[in-house]
């Protein structure tokens, strides 16, 4: 990628030599790096304040031994990761990652973007991100209780209420959050809830939250398809994924009057010209832990595809919510020869680079992960809140101020694209507006 400001092209060649072998870090500094040029050219004070650099390293990064017993006795070993990347505007405040493809560099590019994300929510948190190379998958509640336990027993010592607050992502869902919870609560003897986000309703958690990252993407995507005269009525969408955002932003789209024909997992995907049925994928995936293509059975109108193709499938929207790099260069050539008009991404960093480059060139409305994927992480800021006041807000209260943030962040995006000169560029936008404030922050604390 060619750099027009020596600074941020001297930024991006460090970056890429110290972190070669973190292809989706190098990725993620380069796709945000990119769209500064327009604003450090105008502040050549940021490269004697060695900002950039100070932002692409993070704070703290920690990395355990988790060793835990299965049901047959057999002790495992795997790897834990926690990145405080920065702590400008907030504590530390990102999810956790329970997938075997966890690895440092899929951590940090994960902090990083959530650094941006965190800043555009307009609450104040920090961006940081951990996880672990476990799979959760065909282990026993038992199995995933004592893991979570020894994950725990390291994590506490780094975090805390006012220090770094995790919370769910990929592998990571309430049982894994009430299971670490109980763990961080016994060995610190404080009922501290404000430390944990994503947690059960009885001991802390918000309502809304389940909902909000699914949601909150639906809301930012209708106020930009509303911001260009359209929205989800009477569109047909494909979502890909079928976890906790995909699941939610299937039944906000549906609220909109969207149809949502196609949802997948790692293995393959379905496919129903009348529209998926929530209520029997939500008792597969939340309920039952069975795999997508247990679907067909339940649904004979459904079809089942083994294998990637999710995007070959004609849509008007197309809403990537599983993960990193899953819809490359072909697949957004495909999407929009068949006439998608307009991507949203629930997942992080869910487009390749030659997949952005091609929407953008088609001038498509195109949503980018931090911007609209920001509703989870803001819902998690007021859970924060709520603990903190020790009080609890209604559902409607909780998703009315989503809603807000939602339809602000998208403005903010929409915003700073106009004001480069890049109208309509919300991936411009969302790294221009989330940048801001990290930068005016971390210049005003010092050299630290
Ligand atoms: P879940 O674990 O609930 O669901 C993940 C879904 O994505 C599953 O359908 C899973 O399929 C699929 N998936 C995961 N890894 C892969 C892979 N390597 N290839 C193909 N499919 C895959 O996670 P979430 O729904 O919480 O997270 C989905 C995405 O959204 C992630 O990128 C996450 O970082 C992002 N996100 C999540 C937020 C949240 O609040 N939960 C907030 C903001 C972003 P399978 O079951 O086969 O593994
Ligand atoms: O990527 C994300 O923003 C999340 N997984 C949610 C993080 C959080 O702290 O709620």
């Amino acid at each position: 990628m060619d750099f027009q400001n020596t600074y941020l092209k001297d930024v991006m060649a460090q970056v890429a030599s110290k972190n070669a072998d973190q292809p989706e870090f190098i990725q993620a500094v380069e796709e945000v790096l990119k769209s500064l040029e327009p604003i450090v050219d105008l502040h050549p004070e940021y490269a004697k304040a060695g900002l950039i650099e100070r932002m692409v390293e993070p704070e703290r990064q920690i990395m355990f031994r988790v060793p835990w017993v299965d049901d047959n006795g057999q002790v495992h070993v795997n790897r834990g990761f926690r990145v405080q990347f920065n702590s400008a505007i907030g504590p530390f405040k990102g999810g956790l990652r329970f997938h075997p493809s966890v690895n440092l560099g899929i951590i940090k590019f994960l902090g990083f973007e959530q650094t941006f994300k965190n800043s555009l929510t307009s609450l104040p948190m920090g961006g940081g991100k951990g996880g672990c190379d476990f799979d959760p998958k065909g282990k026993s509640d038992n199995e995933v209780m004592r893991f979570c336990q020894s994950f725990m027993t390291e994590l506490y010592k780094h975090i805390g209420p006012n220090t770094d607050i995790p919370a769910g992502d990929i592998g990571v869902g309430g049982r894994e959050i009430g299971y670490m919870f109980g763990q961080y609560k016994r060995i610190r003897t404080a009922f501290e809830n404000g430390v944990l986000t994503g947690k059960g309703l009885t001991y802390g958690g918000s309502l809304a939250r389940t909902q909000a990252t699914g949601y909150g993407l639906c809301y930012f995507t209708e106020e930009m398809l509303k911001a260009n005269k359209s929205s989800f009525k009477g569109k047909t969408v494909v979502i890909s994924g079928s976890g906790n955002v995909a699941i939610y932003a299937t039944e906000k789209a549906t609220e909109y009057g969207g149809k949502v024909v196609a949802l997948s997992d790692s293995n393959g995907y379905i496919y129903d010209e009348n529209g998926v049925d929530l209520a029997i994928i939500k008792d597969l995936k939340e309920v039952k832990r069975a795999r997508l293509s247990e679907y067909v059975n339940l649904v004979p109108t459904a079809k089942y595809f083994a294998g990637k193709g999710i995007w070959t499938i004609k849509c008007d929207i197309a809403l990537p919510c599983a993960t990193q790099n899953e819809l490359n260069g072909d697949d957004a050539r495909t999407l929009l020869a068949n006439g998608c008009f307009c991507v949203a991404e629930g997942a992080n960093m869910p487009s390749t680079p030659e997949a952005i480059d091609a929407f953008i060139a088609a001038k498509i409305l195109f949503g980018p992960a931090k911007a609209a994927n920001a509703g989870g992480v803001a819902t998690s800021g007021l859970e924060m809140s709520q603990n903190s006041l020790r009080l609890s807000w209604t559902f409607e209260e909780v998703d009315e101020k989503l809603f807000n943030i939602m339809k602000n962040i998208f403005w903010a995006c929409s915003n700073a694209a106009s004001e480069v000169g890049m109208d309509g560029n919300y991936a411009a936008g969302a790294n221009i507006a989330g940048f801001k404030k990290v930068a005016e922050a971390m210049m005003a604390q010092g050299v630290i």
